[in-house]
């Protein structure tokens, strides 16, 4: 790691007055939750792209149930580390400060994170198939498979599956977040899923100074202004002190 570069990258976030944030699986992997794309991402054999779709669980609902029964099971044992800390305790320091997290498993929020759009869903939320109620819920485990308590419909996990749209009023946000920012702050993202993989360009286009924190190099990596590559729960909290 350069010191050069983390100094630079430093600089550039002490003096912005706008400041966006991107996370990805990289910043909790840090907390033990495994990632989606590495070698520990797989369940069953199963990759995420299998079961995380509106056909699988058309097709096997209590497939899909039990994955997320697995992973409900293995988060709700996991704390917010250092990384998550330091995005939170940004937020107040700043001007304009915004979070955007492609994260379900809800570590910002526990953190403290408030000014936040998990912009993927949460995975401490369930939705009803048949009325669209949305409520939280924290049973570990559901029993399978459950069912809406208004209407008895079917419920599924309230998370944006491929394929799927996310929400118009996170959209909005996130374009106008990206726009306004000074700096945006990629963390521990493959960027490789849309529309999360094209808000670095965005970003990139409208002016901002875009820095990317990842173990390794990303399809973003060429185009950002700085890459640091090491772990989240290291350099995220040196950048952000
Ligand atoms: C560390 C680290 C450490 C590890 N420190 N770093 C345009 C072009 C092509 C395709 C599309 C397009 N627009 C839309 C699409 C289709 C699709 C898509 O993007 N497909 C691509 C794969 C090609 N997108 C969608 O379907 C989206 N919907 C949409 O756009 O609707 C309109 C539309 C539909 C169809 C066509 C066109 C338009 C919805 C996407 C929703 C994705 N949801 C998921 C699943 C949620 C399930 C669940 O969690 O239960 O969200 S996919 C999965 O990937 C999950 C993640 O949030 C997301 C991103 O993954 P992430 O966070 O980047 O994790 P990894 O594992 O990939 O990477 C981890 C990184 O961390 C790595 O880089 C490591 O190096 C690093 N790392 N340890 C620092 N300690
Ligand atoms: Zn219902």
């Amino acid at each position: 790691m350069s010191q050069h570069l983390l100094h630079e990258a430093h600089t550039r976030i002490v003096s912005a007055q706008a400041i966006t944030i991107l996370t990805g699986a990289g910043i909790s992997a840090d907390s033990g939750v495994p990632t989606f794309r590495g070698a520990d991402g797989l369940w069953r054999n199963f990759r995420a792209e299998e079961l995380a779709t509106p056909e699988a669980f058309e097709q096997d609902p209590l497939l899909v149930w039990e994955w997320y029964n697995w992973r409900r099971e293995l988060i709700v044992t996991k704390q917010p580390n250092d990384a998550h800390h330091a995005v939170a305790a940004l937020e107040s320091r700043v001007n304009d400060f915004w979070l955007i997290t492609q994260n379900v498993d809800g570590l910002h929020r526990t953190a403290g994170s408030t000014k936040l759009s998990e912009i993927h869903g949460n995975i401490w939320m369930v939705r009803c198939m048949a009325c669209g109620a949305v409520t939280e819920n924290h049973q570990v485990p559901l029993p399978l498979l459950p069912h809406c308590g208004q209407c008895g419909g079917l419920l599924r996990p309230h998370i944006v599956w491929f394929g799927e749209s996310l929400q118009e009023e996170d959209l909005a946000r996130c374009a106008k977040q990206l726009q306004i920012c000074d700096v945006l702050l990629v963390i521990g993202t493959s960027g490789v899923v849309y529309p999360a993989a094209g808000f670095a360009s965005i970003a990139k286009e409208a002016g901002a100074y875009v820095i990317e924190v990842n173990l390794d190099p990303t399809p973003q990596s060429d185009l950002v202004d700085i890459a640091l590559h090491g772990r989240a729960k290291e350099l995220v909290p040196l950048l952000l002190q």
